[in-house]
């Protein structure tokens, strides 16, 4: 039911320093797009069909991400795995006993997208993502 990884998130406290660095580093262009269903912006690097890296900056102080900059700093948020049936796939893996923040499916950026609490995956914020079809977006 994981096809693969589908993107490495990375909380940032300023998006157009960590957008020069990592286009800098990967000698990539990134993609920036707001996500106000998540309270943040987003700048995508993506590698091919493949992998995607996402830079992300809260919008406010009641972003997720935001509370993530405040208590850990910037570095590592979350990674993403892409699914075929976001809700089936949700609850396989309730049924291994793992946490879940979102019990089905909601509309993100990159497809139908649910989270995995990180107390219950060794203090990874794991997400979901089953991609829309027509992404050419990103
Ligand atoms: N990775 C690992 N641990 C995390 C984390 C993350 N990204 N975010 C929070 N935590 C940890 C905290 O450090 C804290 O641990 P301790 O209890 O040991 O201190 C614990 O989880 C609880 O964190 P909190 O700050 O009290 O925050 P909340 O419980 O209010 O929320 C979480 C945590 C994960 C449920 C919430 O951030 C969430 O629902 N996240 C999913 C949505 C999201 O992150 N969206 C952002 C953008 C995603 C995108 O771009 O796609």
């Amino acid at each position: 039911m994981i096809k693969k990884v589908h993107h490495i998130g990375i909380a940032v406290k300023d998006l157009k320093d960590s957008v020069a660095l990592f286009e800098r580093l990967l000698g990539l262009k990134a993609h920036v797009e707001d996500a106000p269903c998540q309270k943040v912006t987003e700048a995508i690097f993506r590698f091919g069909e493949g992998l995607e890296i996402d830079l992300v900056e809260p919008t406010g102080p009641d972003s997720a991400v935001a509370k993530f900059l405040e208590k850990r700093g910037e570095g590592l948020h979350h990674i993403a795995f892409e699914v075929d049936d976001i809700d089936k796939d949700l609850r396989a893996m309730e049924g291994k006993g793992v946490q879940l923040i979102d019990k089905q499916g909601r509309d993100g950026v990159a497809g139908k997208i649910g989270f995995l609490h990180p107390k219950s995956v060794n203090g990874v914020l794991v997400e979901l993502v089953q991609p829309f079809h027509n992404r050419h977006s990103r």
